[in-house]
């Protein structure tokens, strides 16, 4: 940690558990009954828009109860100390880390603080909770869609080029609450180890990470992270 020139950090929901935010894979929450690849895809949208819009709306009220927790504010503070050698690759759409202080942050999997009208295509921030009408409507009349990459979607072309460029060129990597099932975000961390990197996990659990890092440390984020980043 102390001599890495060039850090690159990789976040999943696991790091915004300890805020409140219910984790895609583990227990908690009333979307439990669906899963996320069922609702967070095009294809859900379009079969049922109201159904999905009142999922990211229930999301995004629970956002708005939570704050950031002491993971977010320890990777803000180390963005400070290492300045342009550090990259924050999250695949949270919360905002949490924004919230945190970070500023060199590449979300990958879009913001679902904003929407994307289907009809003029204009992307807007968007913090009404509750939103006024569900599907919310652009002033052009269009529908809007959460501002999210949803699962059969690619990833925004020049941020996920900017996080692969990141992965190639530091000299260590932290990947953080992540389960690492979901691809690409997944295929960094090998990258990232092929390239020369050391590679840290920090997770509550075994993943399919776990046996290639160079270290893995159980146990929660909010605790590790600051232990790691002080220390
Ligand atoms: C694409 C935004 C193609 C929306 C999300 C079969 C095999 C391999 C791949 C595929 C396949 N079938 C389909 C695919 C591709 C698919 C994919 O990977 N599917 C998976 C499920 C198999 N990927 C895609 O579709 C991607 N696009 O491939 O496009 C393409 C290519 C070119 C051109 C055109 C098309 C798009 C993926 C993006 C989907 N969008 N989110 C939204 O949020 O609503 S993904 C969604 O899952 C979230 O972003 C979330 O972050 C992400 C991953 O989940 P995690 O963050 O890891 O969270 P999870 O709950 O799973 O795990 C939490 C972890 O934290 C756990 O490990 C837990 O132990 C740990 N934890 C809990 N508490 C703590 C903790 N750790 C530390 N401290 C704690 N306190
Ligand atoms: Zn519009």
């Amino acid at each position: 940690m102390r001599s890495a020139t060039r850090v690159a950090v990789l976040t999943g929901a696991g790091i915004s558990a300890e805020s409140g935010v219910p984790t895609f894979r583990g227990p908690g929450g009333i979307w439990r009954t669906y899963r996320a690849e069922d609702l967070a895809t095009p294809q859900a949208f379009h079969r049922d828009p109201k159904l999905v819009w009142e999922w990211y709306d229930w999301r995004r009220s629970v956002l708005r109860t939570v704050n950031p927790n002491l993971g977010h504010y320890a990777l803000a503070e180390l963005e400070q100390k290492k300045g342009d050698g550090f990259m924050l690759i999250t695949q949270n759409v919360d905002g949490l880390h924004n919230r945190a202080g970070s500023q060199r942050i590449l979300k990958i999997h879009g913001d679902i603080w904003w929407t994307q009208c289907s009809a003029c295509r204009e992307v807007k921030s968007d913090h009404r909770v509750p939103l006024p009408e569900i599907p919310p409507r652009c002033a052009c009349g269009g529908v809007l869609r959460p501002g999210v990459v949803w699962f059969g979607e690619s990833l925004p072309e020049r941020t996920w080029q900017q996080a692969q460029e990141a992965a190639e060129n530091c000299d260590l990597m932290l990947v953080v609450g992540t389960s690492a099932v979901v691809y690409p975000a997944a295929g960094l961390a090998p990258l990232a180890q092929r390239r020369g990197a050391r590679v840290i996990e920090i997770n509550m659990e075994e993943t399919p990470l776990s046996g290639a890092a160079d270290i893995s440390l159980r146990g929660p984020s909010g605790e590790i992270l600051p232990q790691l980043i002080h220390e």
